[in-house]
Protein backbone atom coordinates (compact mmCIF):
# COMPACT_ATOMS: atom_id res chain seq x y z
CA UNK A 1 0.00 0.00 0.00
CA UNK A 2 1.05 3.37 -0.44
CA UNK A 3 2.25 5.50 2.12
CA UNK A 4 -0.57 7.93 3.67
CA UNK A 5 -0.51 11.62 1.40
CA UNK A 6 -0.51 13.56 4.91
CA UNK A 7 -0.47 17.65 5.28
CA UNK A 8 1.61 18.78 8.06
CA UNK A 9 -0.63 18.52 11.04
CA UNK A 10 -0.82 14.72 9.66
CA UNK A 11 -4.93 15.26 8.61
CA UNK A 12 -6.20 13.10 5.64
CA UNK A 13 -7.37 16.61 3.27
CA UNK A 14 -10.27 15.16 0.97
CA UNK A 15 -8.07 14.90 -1.80
CA UNK A 16 -5.44 13.11 -0.59
CA UNK A 17 -8.23 10.43 0.84
CA UNK A 18 -9.41 10.15 -2.86
CA UNK A 19 -5.71 9.92 -4.00
CA UNK A 20 -5.32 6.58 -2.13
CA UNK A 21 -8.35 5.54 -2.30
CA UNK A 22 -8.43 5.34 -5.97
CA UNK A 23 -4.38 3.89 -5.76
CA UNK A 24 -5.42 1.10 -3.50
CA UNK A 25 -8.89 0.20 -5.67
CA UNK A 26 -6.01 0.08 -8.83
CA UNK A 27 -3.95 -2.06 -7.11
CA UNK A 28 -6.63 -4.28 -5.51
CA UNK A 29 -8.23 -4.87 -9.30
CA UNK A 30 -4.65 -5.60 -10.51
CA UNK A 31 -4.34 -8.10 -7.99
CA UNK A 32 -8.04 -9.72 -8.71
CA UNK A 33 -7.54 -9.02 -12.44
CA UNK A 34 -6.95 -12.63 -13.98
CA UNK A 35 -3.23 -12.76 -15.17
CA UNK A 36 -2.32 -13.43 -18.88
CA UNK A 37 -3.17 -16.64 -19.77
CA UNK A 38 0.25 -18.56 -20.39
CA UNK A 39 -1.56 -21.84 -21.82
CA UNK A 40 0.63 -25.25 -22.05
CA UNK A 41 -0.17 -26.85 -25.27
CA UNK A 42 1.64 -29.78 -24.23
CA UNK A 43 -1.23 -30.27 -21.45
CA UNK A 44 -4.32 -29.30 -23.77
CA UNK A 45 -3.26 -31.73 -26.66
CA UNK A 46 -2.72 -34.52 -23.95
CA UNK A 47 -5.98 -33.53 -22.09
CA UNK A 48 -8.12 -33.52 -25.76
CA UNK A 49 -6.32 -36.71 -26.81
CA UNK A 50 -7.19 -38.32 -23.17
CA UNK A 51 -10.98 -37.14 -23.22
CA UNK A 52 -11.22 -38.83 -26.70
CA UNK A 53 -9.71 -42.15 -25.68
CA UNK A 54 -11.93 -42.05 -23.06
CA UNK A 55 -15.36 -41.39 -25.32
CA UNK A 56 -13.96 -44.91 -27.19
CA UNK A 57 -13.03 -46.84 -23.61
CA UNK A 58 -16.36 -46.07 -23.11
CA UNK A 59 -17.83 -47.47 -26.31
CA UNK A 60 -15.57 -50.32 -25.55
CA UNK A 61 -16.92 -51.35 -22.53
CA UNK A 62 -20.41 -52.36 -24.16
CA UNK A 63 -18.82 -55.60 -25.36
CA UNK A 64 -15.75 -56.03 -22.59
CA UNK A 65 -15.65 -59.35 -20.91
CA UNK A 66 -17.78 -59.28 -17.61
CA UNK A 67 -14.44 -59.37 -15.31
CA UNK A 68 -13.12 -56.28 -16.86
CA UNK A 69 -16.13 -54.49 -15.13
CA UNK A 70 -15.20 -55.76 -11.93
CA UNK A 71 -11.96 -54.87 -12.41
CA UNK A 72 -12.99 -51.53 -13.49
CA UNK A 73 -14.32 -50.66 -10.30
CA UNK A 74 -11.69 -52.00 -8.29
CA UNK A 75 -9.05 -50.01 -9.90
CA UNK A 76 -11.37 -46.89 -10.00
CA UNK A 77 -11.91 -47.44 -6.38
CA UNK A 78 -7.89 -48.39 -6.00
CA UNK A 79 -7.17 -44.83 -7.51
CA UNK A 80 -9.50 -43.25 -5.66
CA UNK A 81 -8.68 -44.12 -1.92
CA UNK A 82 -5.29 -43.24 -2.93
CA UNK A 83 -6.09 -39.74 -3.26
CA UNK A 84 -8.71 -39.80 -0.59
CA UNK A 85 -7.41 -41.97 2.10
CA UNK A 86 -3.75 -41.15 0.77
CA UNK A 87 -3.21 -37.67 -0.63
CA UNK A 88 -6.22 -36.06 0.87
CA UNK A 89 -7.21 -37.36 4.73
CA UNK A 90 -3.49 -38.98 5.47
CA UNK A 91 -0.36 -36.46 3.93
CA UNK A 92 -2.27 -33.47 3.39
CA UNK A 93 -4.63 -33.59 6.21
CA UNK A 94 -2.62 -35.72 8.73
CA UNK A 95 -6.31 -36.06 10.04
CA UNK A 96 -5.24 -39.60 11.26
CA UNK A 97 -2.24 -42.02 11.03
CA UNK A 98 -1.28 -45.34 9.33
CA UNK A 99 1.48 -47.79 9.88
CA UNK A 100 4.02 -48.52 7.47
CA UNK A 101 2.14 -51.62 5.15
CA UNK A 102 -0.89 -49.35 4.86
CA UNK A 103 1.30 -46.39 3.49
CA UNK A 104 3.25 -48.22 1.26
CA UNK A 105 -0.06 -49.28 -0.52
CA UNK A 106 -1.65 -45.90 -0.51
CA UNK A 107 1.40 -44.91 -2.07
CA UNK A 108 0.73 -47.06 -4.85
CA UNK A 109 -2.62 -46.72 -5.18
CA UNK A 110 -2.10 -42.95 -5.29
CA UNK A 111 0.66 -43.41 -8.50
CA UNK A 112 -1.98 -45.13 -10.19
CA UNK A 113 -4.36 -42.64 -9.86
CA UNK A 114 -1.83 -40.36 -11.71
CA UNK A 115 -2.72 -36.72 -10.14
CA UNK A 116 1.23 -35.76 -9.41
CA UNK A 117 3.29 -37.37 -6.50
CA UNK A 118 1.81 -36.46 -2.86
CA UNK A 119 4.13 -33.97 -1.73
CA UNK A 120 2.75 -31.76 -5.07
CA UNK A 121 -0.48 -32.86 -4.68
CA UNK A 122 -0.52 -32.00 -0.90
CA UNK A 123 1.11 -28.80 -1.49
CA UNK A 124 -1.46 -27.02 -3.80
CA UNK A 125 -4.00 -28.84 -1.46
CA UNK A 126 -2.71 -27.18 1.11
CA UNK A 127 -2.44 -23.84 -0.47
CA UNK A 128 -6.07 -24.13 -1.74
CA UNK A 129 -7.40 -24.09 1.95
CA UNK A 130 -5.14 -21.64 3.30
CA UNK A 131 -5.82 -19.46 0.48
CA UNK A 132 -9.31 -20.28 -1.00
CA UNK A 133 -10.46 -18.82 -3.66
CA UNK A 134 -8.11 -16.64 -3.89
CA UNK A 135 -4.73 -16.32 -6.57
CA UNK A 136 -3.14 -18.21 -4.46
CA UNK A 137 -5.70 -20.88 -4.41
CA UNK A 138 -4.17 -23.09 -7.27
CA UNK A 139 -7.69 -23.77 -9.12
CA UNK A 140 -9.55 -20.89 -7.65
CA UNK A 141 -13.39 -21.26 -8.43
CA UNK A 142 -13.48 -17.44 -8.61
CA UNK A 143 -12.21 -17.73 -12.22
CA UNK A 144 -15.13 -19.63 -13.10
CA UNK A 145 -15.99 -23.53 -13.82
CA UNK A 146 -13.83 -24.55 -16.04
CA UNK A 147 -10.74 -23.00 -14.90
CA UNK A 148 -11.30 -24.87 -11.45
CA UNK A 149 -12.17 -28.12 -12.77
CA UNK A 150 -9.50 -28.57 -15.56
CA UNK A 151 -8.31 -25.21 -17.01
CA UNK A 152 -5.96 -24.65 -13.74
CA UNK A 153 -3.87 -27.56 -15.29
CA UNK A 154 -3.55 -25.86 -19.07
CA UNK A 155 -1.94 -22.77 -17.69
CA UNK A 156 1.20 -21.61 -15.97
CA UNK A 157 0.12 -21.03 -12.09
CA UNK A 158 -0.72 -17.63 -10.99
CA UNK A 159 2.67 -15.88 -9.78
CA UNK A 160 0.68 -15.84 -6.20
CA UNK A 161 0.42 -19.80 -5.74
CA UNK A 162 4.02 -19.73 -5.88
CA UNK A 163 5.26 -16.69 -3.74
CA UNK A 164 2.37 -17.21 -1.19
CA UNK A 165 2.96 -21.10 -1.50
CA UNK A 166 6.46 -20.86 -0.41
CA UNK A 167 4.98 -19.50 3.03
CA UNK A 168 3.34 -23.05 3.36
CA UNK A 169 5.26 -26.22 5.35
CA UNK A 170 6.08 -29.05 3.97
CA UNK A 171 8.76 -30.05 6.40
CA UNK A 172 6.63 -33.05 7.44
CA UNK A 173 5.94 -34.62 3.97
CA UNK A 174 9.62 -33.93 2.57
CA UNK A 175 11.63 -35.63 5.28
CA UNK A 176 8.89 -38.89 4.89
CA UNK A 177 11.41 -41.25 2.68
CA UNK A 178 8.34 -42.88 1.12
CA UNK A 179 7.20 -39.66 -0.26
CA UNK A 180 10.82 -38.89 -1.48
CA UNK A 181 10.99 -42.27 -2.99
CA UNK A 182 7.30 -42.06 -5.00
CA UNK A 183 8.46 -38.61 -5.85
CA UNK A 184 11.85 -39.83 -7.36
CA UNK A 185 10.13 -42.64 -9.29
CA UNK A 186 7.11 -40.92 -10.28
CA UNK A 187 7.12 -40.98 -13.93
CA UNK A 188 8.16 -43.95 -14.82
CA UNK A 189 5.95 -46.01 -11.67
CA UNK A 190 2.88 -43.63 -12.44
CA UNK A 191 2.59 -44.71 -16.06
CA UNK A 192 3.13 -48.67 -15.05
CA UNK A 193 0.49 -48.47 -12.44
CA UNK A 194 -2.14 -46.15 -14.24
CA UNK A 195 -2.24 -47.47 -17.77
CA UNK A 196 -0.30 -50.71 -18.38
CA UNK A 197 -0.65 -52.66 -14.72
CA UNK A 198 -4.32 -52.82 -15.11
CA UNK A 199 -4.24 -53.82 -18.48
CA UNK A 200 -1.67 -56.13 -18.42
CA UNK A 201 -4.00 -57.80 -15.53
CA UNK A 202 -7.28 -58.04 -17.50
CA UNK A 203 -4.79 -58.89 -20.56
CA UNK A 204 -3.04 -61.91 -19.02
CA UNK A 205 -5.58 -63.26 -16.15
CA UNK A 206 -8.91 -63.51 -18.50
CA UNK A 207 -7.72 -62.68 -22.15
CA UNK A 208 -9.40 -59.62 -22.89
CA UNK A 209 -7.73 -57.80 -25.98
CA UNK A 210 -5.12 -55.97 -25.14
CA UNK A 211 -6.23 -52.55 -26.57
CA UNK A 212 -9.45 -52.96 -25.54
CA UNK A 213 -7.96 -53.28 -22.12
CA UNK A 214 -5.85 -50.55 -22.31
CA UNK A 215 -8.38 -48.01 -23.55
CA UNK A 216 -11.47 -49.50 -20.72
CA UNK A 217 -9.42 -49.91 -17.57
CA UNK A 218 -6.27 -47.59 -18.31
CA UNK A 219 -7.56 -44.57 -19.95
CA UNK A 220 -11.39 -44.49 -19.19
CA UNK A 221 -10.46 -45.34 -15.73
CA UNK A 222 -8.37 -42.32 -14.91
CA UNK A 223 -10.91 -39.89 -16.89
CA UNK A 224 -13.06 -41.08 -14.79
CA UNK A 225 -10.92 -40.93 -11.81
CA UNK A 226 -9.65 -37.43 -12.48
CA UNK A 227 -13.17 -35.88 -13.54
CA UNK A 228 -14.52 -37.09 -10.08
CA UNK A 229 -11.29 -35.10 -8.24
CA UNK A 230 -11.89 -31.95 -10.38
CA UNK A 231 -15.73 -32.15 -9.08
CA UNK A 232 -14.63 -31.43 -5.90
CA UNK A 233 -12.97 -28.10 -7.11
CA UNK A 234 -16.08 -27.22 -9.30
CA UNK A 235 -19.12 -28.34 -8.77
CA UNK A 236 -18.39 -28.88 -5.17
CA UNK A 237 -17.69 -25.19 -5.11
CA UNK A 238 -20.34 -24.32 -6.99
CA UNK A 239 -23.90 -25.83 -6.44
CA UNK A 240 -24.94 -27.06 -3.28
CA UNK A 241 -26.65 -25.91 0.00
CA UNK A 242 -24.06 -24.56 2.95
CA UNK A 243 -25.23 -26.21 6.00
CA UNK A 244 -21.74 -25.09 8.41
CA UNK A 245 -20.92 -21.77 6.99
CA UNK A 246 -22.77 -19.66 4.51
CA UNK A 247 -19.64 -17.41 4.14
CA UNK A 248 -17.17 -19.29 1.91
CA UNK A 249 -17.85 -20.89 -1.51
CA UNK A 250 -17.52 -24.58 -0.89
CA UNK A 251 -20.68 -26.61 -0.75
CA UNK A 252 -22.02 -30.28 0.30
CA UNK A 253 -22.96 -31.57 -3.31
CA UNK A 254 -24.30 -35.33 -3.28
CA UNK A 255 -23.47 -36.40 -6.64
CA UNK A 256 -19.71 -35.61 -5.80
CA UNK A 257 -20.07 -37.02 -2.53
CA UNK A 258 -20.62 -40.88 -4.22
CA UNK A 259 -18.69 -40.13 -7.74
CA UNK A 260 -16.14 -38.78 -5.41
CA UNK A 261 -16.02 -42.17 -2.73
CA UNK A 262 -17.41 -39.51 0.18
CA UNK A 263 -15.51 -36.59 -0.63
CA UNK A 264 -18.51 -33.99 -1.82
CA UNK A 265 -19.30 -32.62 2.24
CA UNK A 266 -16.97 -29.96 0.63
CA UNK A 267 -18.79 -26.84 2.70
CA UNK A 268 -18.29 -29.14 6.06
CA UNK A 269 -14.40 -30.25 5.13
CA UNK A 270 -13.10 -26.74 4.05
CA UNK A 271 -14.69 -25.44 8.06
CA UNK A 272 -13.61 -28.55 9.85
CA UNK A 273 -10.34 -30.01 7.39
CA UNK A 274 -9.05 -31.54 10.18
CA UNK A 275 -11.89 -34.17 10.71
CA UNK A 276 -10.96 -38.08 9.36
CA UNK A 277 -14.48 -38.20 7.82
CA UNK A 278 -14.10 -35.14 5.62
CA UNK A 279 -18.42 -34.83 6.77
CA UNK A 280 -20.33 -34.51 9.81
CA UNK A 281 -21.38 -38.52 8.96
CA UNK A 282 -19.56 -42.12 9.31
CA UNK A 283 -19.87 -44.72 6.72
CA UNK A 284 -23.00 -43.40 4.65
CA UNK A 285 -22.01 -42.91 0.99
CA UNK A 286 -18.90 -42.16 2.36
CA UNK A 287 -16.59 -45.47 1.54
CA UNK A 288 -12.97 -43.96 2.12
CA UNK A 289 -14.26 -43.42 5.98
CA UNK A 290 -15.38 -47.02 5.74
CA UNK A 291 -12.49 -47.96 4.33
CA UNK A 292 -10.36 -45.89 7.40
CA UNK A 293 -12.01 -47.51 10.09
CA UNK A 294 -11.79 -51.44 8.29
CA UNK A 295 -7.94 -50.22 8.55
CA UNK A 296 -8.29 -48.98 11.83
CA UNK A 297 -10.19 -52.40 12.82
CA UNK A 298 -6.96 -54.25 11.61
CA UNK A 299 -4.56 -52.30 13.50
CA UNK A 300 -3.30 -50.25 10.17
CA UNK A 301 -4.89 -46.66 11.08
CA UNK A 302 -5.09 -45.24 13.99
CA UNK A 303 -5.09 -41.30 15.81
CA UNK A 304 -8.42 -40.38 13.74
CA UNK A 305 -9.64 -36.99 14.36
CA UNK A 306 -13.39 -36.31 14.78
CA UNK A 307 -14.77 -33.22 15.59
CA UNK A 308 -17.50 -33.44 18.48
CA UNK A 309 -21.79 -33.32 17.82
CA UNK A 310 -21.53 -30.23 20.22
CA UNK A 311 -18.77 -28.26 17.79
CA UNK A 312 -20.69 -29.08 14.69
CA UNK A 313 -24.32 -28.17 16.05
CA UNK A 314 -22.38 -24.91 17.55
CA UNK A 315 -21.14 -24.25 14.46
CA UNK A 316 -24.14 -24.85 12.55
CA UNK A 317 -26.05 -22.31 14.55
CA UNK A 318 -23.61 -19.76 14.40
CA UNK A 319 -22.41 -19.58 10.50
CA UNK A 320 -24.31 -22.09 8.81
CA UNK A 321 -27.54 -21.32 6.04
CA UNK A 322 -29.41 -23.60 7.87
CA UNK A 323 -30.21 -25.74 5.47
CA UNK A 324 -29.96 -29.42 6.54
CA UNK A 325 -27.26 -31.08 4.19
CA UNK A 326 -29.27 -33.35 1.53
CA UNK A 327 -32.22 -33.22 4.13
CA UNK A 328 -34.28 -36.94 4.24
CA UNK A 329 -31.10 -38.31 2.26
CA UNK A 330 -28.92 -37.58 4.87
CA UNK A 331 -26.96 -40.87 6.15
CA UNK A 332 -27.00 -41.48 10.08
CA UNK A 333 -24.39 -40.19 12.04
C1 LIG B 1 -4.48 -33.60 -11.04
C2 LIG B 1 -4.50 -33.04 -9.66
O1 LIG B 1 -5.45 -33.99 -11.61
C3 LIG B 1 -5.90 -32.93 -9.14
C4 LIG B 1 -5.89 -32.30 -7.79
C5 LIG B 1 -7.30 -32.05 -7.33
C6 LIG B 1 -7.37 -31.65 -5.93
C7 LIG B 1 -8.79 -31.86 -5.42
C8 LIG B 1 -8.90 -31.58 -3.98
C9 LIG B 1 -10.30 -31.83 -3.49
C10 LIG B 1 -10.35 -32.58 -2.18
C11 LIG B 1 -10.02 -34.04 -2.30
C12 LIG B 1 -11.01 -34.80 -3.08
C13 LIG B 1 -10.44 -36.06 -3.67
C14 LIG B 1 -11.50 -36.76 -4.50
C15 LIG B 1 -10.96 -37.99 -5.20
C16 LIG B 1 -12.02 -38.77 -5.87
C17 LIG B 1 -11.54 -40.03 -6.45
C18 LIG B 1 -12.54 -40.93 -7.08
N1 LIG B 1 3.14 -23.87 -3.49
O2 LIG B 1 3.46 -26.74 -11.03
P1 LIG B 1 4.62 -25.99 -11.63
C19 LIG B 1 6.41 -23.49 -7.41
S1 LIG B 1 -2.94 -33.67 -11.81
C20 LIG B 1 4.41 -23.46 -3.52
O3 LIG B 1 5.41 -26.71 -12.68
P2 LIG B 1 3.92 -24.03 -13.65
C21 LIG B 1 7.45 -24.55 -7.07
O4 LIG B 1 8.67 -23.94 -6.81
C22 LIG B 1 -3.29 -34.39 -13.36
N2 LIG B 1 5.15 -23.42 -4.62
O5 LIG B 1 4.10 -24.56 -12.16
C23 LIG B 1 7.48 -25.37 -8.35
O6 LIG B 1 8.67 -26.05 -8.52
P3 LIG B 1 8.91 -27.51 -7.76
C24 LIG B 1 -2.04 -34.93 -13.98
C25 LIG B 1 4.58 -23.82 -5.76
O7 LIG B 1 5.23 -23.99 -14.34
C26 LIG B 1 7.36 -24.29 -9.41
O8 LIG B 1 6.47 -23.32 -8.82
N3 LIG B 1 -0.97 -33.99 -14.00
C27 LIG B 1 3.26 -24.28 -5.80
O9 LIG B 1 3.17 -22.76 -13.54
C28 LIG B 1 6.81 -24.80 -10.73
O10 LIG B 1 5.60 -25.53 -10.47
C29 LIG B 1 -0.87 -33.06 -14.94
O11 LIG B 1 -1.68 -32.97 -15.84
C30 LIG B 1 2.52 -24.28 -4.60
N4 LIG B 1 1.26 -24.71 -4.53
O12 LIG B 1 3.09 -25.16 -14.36
C31 LIG B 1 0.36 -32.15 -14.79
N5 LIG B 1 2.96 -24.63 -7.06
O13 LIG B 1 7.66 -28.33 -8.00
C32 LIG B 1 -0.18 -30.81 -14.80
C33 LIG B 1 4.07 -24.41 -7.78
O14 LIG B 1 10.11 -28.05 -8.43
N6 LIG B 1 0.76 -29.85 -14.25
N7 LIG B 1 5.06 -23.90 -7.01
O15 LIG B 1 9.09 -27.17 -6.32
C34 LIG B 1 1.58 -29.10 -14.98
O16 LIG B 1 1.89 -29.38 -16.13
C35 LIG B 1 2.06 -27.83 -14.33
O17 LIG B 1 1.98 -27.94 -12.94
C36 LIG B 1 1.21 -26.60 -14.80
C37 LIG B 1 1.73 -25.34 -14.06
C38 LIG B 1 1.35 -26.37 -16.30
C39 LIG B 1 -0.26 -26.77 -14.41
ZN1 LIG C 1 -12.16 -27.04 -1.91
ZN1 LIG D 1 -8.86 -30.86 1.92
Amino acid sequence: MPPRNLNKYNVVTEDDDKDELEAVTTDQKKSQEAPPMQIVWRNVIWMIYLHLAAVYGAYAMFYVKWQTWIWFAATYAMSGLGITAGAHRLWSHRSYKAKLPLRIILVIWNTMAFQNDIIEWSRDHRAHHKYSETNADPHNAKRGFFFSHVGWLLVRKHPEVKEKGKKINMDDLLADPLLRLQRKFYVPAMIFLCFFFPALVAWYFWGENWWTAFFTVGILKYTCVVNATWAVNSVAHLFGNKPYDKDINPVETLGVVVAAMGEGYHNYHHTFPQDYSASEYGWGRNITTAFIDFCALIGQAYGMKKISPEMIKRRKERTGDGSSGFGYLDPPK
